[in-house]
This record gives C-alpha cells, sequence and structure tokens, in this order.
C-alpha cells in the first residue's frame, strides 16, 4: 500500500539511482553538468526533472556548476566517473572552496565487492577529495540514501558555502530501493540557515560606526550569496557610508552612487578609478568587513590599512573573523546582519556622518572625474592592437544593468573589475577569484548563461585562459547558448609576461604564442564568430553579436603592452596614464 506520505510523482518499486535522483529533485536540483556517467543516474534522472547538461571535460563541468550556481542561489550539481574524471574536478572545487560556492559533486565509485582491490579506475576519493571539499563521503547502504544526500546539501548550502563530494558505488545504484522517501525538506538553497550575531555585538558595531571619524565599508562576494545588497544600499544611503569593493564584490554597490568608490585592493595604480582614493581607504579609522575573506587582493597584501584601525567583520564563517584583523566579531549571514546594523544605527546620533557626506561625496566625484580624464584617450583610442579599455568601454555602453559579465582569470578580471560600471547595487560579475585559475570564463559563463537563460551574458577571456576551454564551444552550439565571448589575442601570457619582467626584468621562452585564429576553431564547432583588428570594428561587432541571440565569438587583436593599473606594477612600466 502506498505510503500517504510518499511525494506525489515519486515512482514506486524503483532502483537506488532513481531515489537518489528523487532526492537531487527534492533538493531543488533541476539541472546535473554530466557525461553520461553514472549512467544509471543519469538514466532515472530525467523522471525525477533533473535535466543533464553535457560538458566535454570535467574539469569544465564543475566550473559550469559553480557559474550555475553563483547566479541560480541553488547547488550546482556536477557528476563524474571514478578515478581519471574525478581527478578533474580537483580544480574546480578547489576554486568553489576558496571562493565559497555550493556544489555537489556526484561521483561515481568502483562496484562495493572490488574496493581496495585496484579495481578499474580505482582511486582513493575521500583522500583525494579532502582539501578540496567541505565534506565527502561514500554511501554503501541503500537504506542511507537520504542521510547521505542531505548531508551532502546541509554542508553545501551552511555556513560558508562550499563544495561537498558524494561518492556512490556503481552497483548500489542498480539495486531495488525502499519505498519513496517521506522527507520534504528543501537544502539545495543558499544560504542555508540565515543566522543573526549576538543583538549587544551589533549595538556595539552600530556605536562604533556612528563615532567613527572615518568609516568604511569593504564588500565582497559574500554579499551576492547572501543576496545582501539592497540592505548594503540602504545602510551605505541610511548612514552616509562610503564603500569599496573587492574584485568578487564588484556590484555589490552601485557604482554610481555617489558613496561608491569601486573596486580596491590591489588594481589601484595610476590608471586605476580608486587611484586617487587610496588615501581614503588609509585614513578609515572604523572598517566595516563584510562578506570578505580579507585575502591578498582584497587588501593589496594586508597593506590598505594602517595600523589602528578597527574593524567590525560579518562573515557566516567564525574562522574567517580575525584570521587577519582584529575585529569587533558578528557572525551572521550578511543580509540579516547588516538589515540589523542598519537598524541599530537608526538609534545612534548620525549628525556627525551626516555631516561628513558631503565632503566624502566630493572626494569620490572628485577622483573619478580625474580618472576619466586620465584615462580618455586609452577608452577612446583608434587604430590596430585594440586596447582593452576601449572594448570596455564599447561594452559598457551596451550593457544593461541585468547582463552578467564573466572574466577569466588574469587581466580579464582586472579590466571588467576596473572599466565596467555596476549601475545597480546587486549588478553581477563573475570571475575566478578564489584560485585565479586561468580556462574558468568560459565554463562560468555557460553555467551563468543555463541558470539564467534569459539574461545576457558576456565573457572576456585572454588567449592563454581560452585555450585551456576551447572544448566547450561545442557546448555552447550545441544548447545554442547565447554567450557572447571575446577573446583577448593578445598572443602572450599577459599577466606572466609582464610579472616576470617587473620581478627578474626579463622572461622566460614560454609566454610568447605562435598565432591562433580563434575564429576558426569556433567556426568548426558551429560557433558564429567575428575577427576584429581595429578599435573601430569592437562597437559594431558587439551590436552584432547582441543581435544575433546565439553564441558568438570575437577574436580581438588587442595590444600586448597593456596593462591593467596592478599597484606592484607601478612605476616599471610606460603607461599612456
Ligand atoms: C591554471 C593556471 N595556470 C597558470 C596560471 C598563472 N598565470 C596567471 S596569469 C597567466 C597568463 C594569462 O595569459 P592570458 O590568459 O592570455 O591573459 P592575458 O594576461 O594575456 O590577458 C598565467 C600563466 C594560472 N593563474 N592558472
Ligand atoms: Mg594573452
Amino acid at each position: 500500500m502506498p505510503d500517504a506520505a510518499t511525494p506525489p510523482g515519486a515512482i514506486h518499486n524503483a532502483t537506488v539511482a532513481m531515489r537518489l535522483a528523487e532526492a537531487f529533485a527534492r533538493h531543488g536540483v533541476t539541472t546535473a553538468f554530466g557525461q553520461s556517467l553514472p549512467s544509471a543516474f543519469h538514466l532515472a534522472a530525467p523522471a525525477a526533472g533533473i535535466r543533464q547538461m553535457m560538458y566535454r571535460q570535467e574539469n569544465m563541468g564543475g566550473i559550469m556548476a559553480d557559474g550555475y550556481a553563483r547566479i541560480s542561489g541553488r547547488v550546482g550539481v556536477v557528476t563524474a566517473q571514478n578515478g581519471p574524471a574525478a581527478t578533474l574536478l580537483v580544480p574546480p572545487l578547489a576554486e568553489a572552496l576558496k571562493a565559497s560556492i555550493p556544489i555537489v559533486a556526484l561521483v561515481q565509485e568502483v562496484n562495493r565487492n572490488q574496493a581496495d582491490k585496484n579495481a578499474f579506475q580505482e582511486l582513493d576519493h575521500i583522500r583525494m577529495f579532502d582539501p578540496v571539499s567541505k565534506w565527502v563521503r561514500r554511501i554503501d547502504r541503500a537504506d542511507r540514501l537520504e542521510d547521505y544526500v542531505d548531508m551532502a546539501f546541509t554542508a553545501a548550502c551552511s555556513g560558508r558555502p562550499g563544495p561537498a563530494v558524494l561518492l556512490v558505488p556503481a552497483d548500489l545504484l542498480s539495486e531495488n530501493a525502499a519505498p519513496p522517501s517521506p522527507r520534504r525538506a528543501c537544502l539545495g538553497i543558499y544560504p542555508l540557515d540565515r543566522s543573526l550575531p549576538d543583538p549587544a555585538r551589533i549595538e556595539e558595531a552600530a556605536a562604533l560606526l556612528a563615532g567613527a571619524k572615518a568609516p568604511l565599508i569593504l564588500a565582497g562576494g559574500g554579499i551576492h550569496s547572501s543576496d545582501a545588497s539592497a540592505a548594503l544600499a540602504a545602510l551605505q544611503q541610511g548612514a552616509h557610508l562610503p564603500i569599496g569593493t573587492t574584485v568578487m564584490g564588484k556590484g555589490a554597490a552601485d557604482e554610481t552612487h555617489p558613496l561608491t568608490l569601486g573596486v580596491i585592493g590591489y588594481v589601484m595604480s595610476p590608471g586605476a578609478r580608486t587611484h586617487r582614493l587610496r588615501g581614503m581607504v588609509e585614513r578609515a579609522d572604523v572598517v566595516l568587513l563584510v562578506g570578505t575573506r580579507t585575502n591578498a587582493n582584497a587588501t593589496d597584501n594586508w597593506t590598505m590599512f594602517p595600523p589602528g584601525t578597527r574593524f567590525i567583520h560579518i562573515d557566516p564563517d567564525p574562522m574567517e573573523i580575525g584570521r587577519n584583523y582584529e575585529a569587533l566579531r558578528l557572525v551572521g549571514d550578511a543580509r540579516l546582519t547588516l538589515e540589523a546594523l542598519a537598524a541599530a544605527l537608526t538609534r545612534q546620533d548620525l549628525s556627525a556622518r551626516a555631516a561628513a557626506r558631503p565632503g566624502i561625496e566630493a572626494e569620490i566625484a572628485g577622483a573619478v572625474a580625474d580618472w576619466q580624464r586620465r584615462i580618455a584617450e586609452v577608452m577612446t583610442r583608434e587604430g590596430r592592437l585594440v586596447r582593452p579599455e576601449r572594448i570596455m568601454a564599447e561594452l559598457d555602453r551596451r550593457l544593461d544593468p541585468s547582463a552578467i559579465v564573466v572574466a577569466d582569470a588574469s587581466y580579464s578580471s582586472m579590466w571588467i573589475g576596473q572599466f565596467l560600471t555596476a549601475r545597480r547595487a546587486g549588478q553581477r560579475f563573475l570571475t575566478p577569484r578564489g584560485i585565479a585559475g586561468l580556462g574558468w570564463g568560459v565554463p562560468l559563463a555557460i553555467g551563468a548563461q543555463v541558470a539564467a537563460p534569459d539574461r545576457r551574458v558576456v565573457c572576456l577571456a585572454g588567449d592563454g585562459g581560452f585555450g585551456h576551454s576551447w572544448s566547450e564551444l561545442e557546448m555552447m552550439r550545441r544548447l545554442d547558448l547565447p554567450v557572447t565571448l571575446i577573446v583577448l589575442n593578445n598572443g602572450i601570457l599577459g599577466y606572466q609576461k609582464h610579472a616576470e619582467l617587473v620581478k627578474f626584468g626579463d622572461h622566460t621562452d614560454a609566454v610568447d604564442f605562435t598565432d591562433v585564429d580563434h575564429t576558426l576553431i569556433a567556426q568548426a564547432c558551429g560557433v558564429a564568430s567575428l575577427k576584429v583588428t581595429e578599435a573601430s570594428g569592437i562597437g559594431p561587432a558587439l551590436d552584432e553579436a547582441f543581435a544575433a541571440r546565439r553564441p558568438m565569438l570575437i577574436d580581438v587583436h588587442s595590444d600586448p603592452d597593456a596593462r591593467p593599473p596592478i599597484n606592484y606594477y607601478a612605476g616599471h612600466f610606460d603607461e599612456p596614464y
């Protein structure tokens, strides 16, 4: 007799694979990035409403799950076979762990009766995944399936989100399963548990901010994960607080708001929007850190704030607070905590803050105007060897704030961070800042486009980074994902070459490529493509790509001497500004 609690649509007399798919569906999973394996899971999954999105390479599939999670607010799911396929999931999980992105990786394990016998493609997956995941376990018994699936999703979405790995022996999937589970909880949406710090600490933080001479907020990617940009905007506006963001936090604040500095950290030399705002950062006596792991780039190698600065730090992970800066600890969800802090600040005397506001706004406006004058020439430069700043200028004027811009590692992350404008709080710019790996751009964009099929997705990748992910053009075409992909074809491993020149006065012979025609690679995969060799061509190429509503690659012959305004480079090269 059917159980009264049986979920509607659940199949009786099913295999473990079917129950596994039903459990994933209960956690809100509708998409799994996979390549057939574990086969029993993918054969069953459509009946549970889960569609397989086939990647060409597991490394890329894990990153697609990451991009999907960043945009959808749900867990990204990637599946893979044991052995070589599983090893390729290590880099994307490492990124997700460092960048706090929830992923569940479902990895096939050898049959249980072959474990530890040198079975074909057998590996110690638990040891391999342990340092790149929050949680890794093998399911060995059908009657514990729901327990383990729930643990995996809880691990991914709770606290500081991150990757979880569920290992499932192939033979277990084909066993007959128990009746459908009566469980109902959906644990696949993050933040899973929004928590608040002690109210007394919130009052203390409010008093500290209200009484500060020069308070400043540094907002990181946790604002996006917590969907806290509206709460941050309300605090900015209500308490007259200036905001700088990290690269992952770009878009956490509206960069057209008079109290937003822009991206601060390791890219603030002449040519950066925030170059003239270093003084404001260094004068800060109270800094509110929110959703940031205070890493090297966000803090310019921990040099940005002078000794004596007091810190308040909001983070769901108690271990992040105090890691680099002793702080008033606000352990909690960014959105709820910012809302509570804003409410507490209304009980404080904010007259000093209000009085300081015009001065802060004038300083920011002056710095931004000075920067615009400084970069005007590169933003409009004509001719061959196109400047990336010109590409960004053409893109910026065509972007709707609902668009999602994705960048690969290296200079691409900095070009979008510095030269595109976040025109609303909550605008999304995706960058692989967890471990800053080359090759993340294209698969992050694919994952984002799968999560948001109706939004414009633009991806910027260097030629080196793109070389890691050519294979996924076939996926873009097969699924007709209308990503606009701009390849900065400068013919070099730019960041590598320039950093070696700065550090050693020389570079190795590995940093220069032979010519590659990326338009032909695209064509071979059936992806439309355009070649841009003159700056005047970039605007029309973007117009064509945006009108096409299908995947399009734009191969831009860009200036190998163009470098973003990285602090470390200051004074080493002749820059045009
Ligand atoms: C997987 C990986 N390998 C190596 C590096 C080191 N690295 C950082 S930037 C860079 C050069 C990137 O060149 P390209 O993608 O062409 O971008 P460009 O700097 O030329 O714009 C290298 C090799 C890395 N970050 N990730
Ligand atoms: Mg390059």
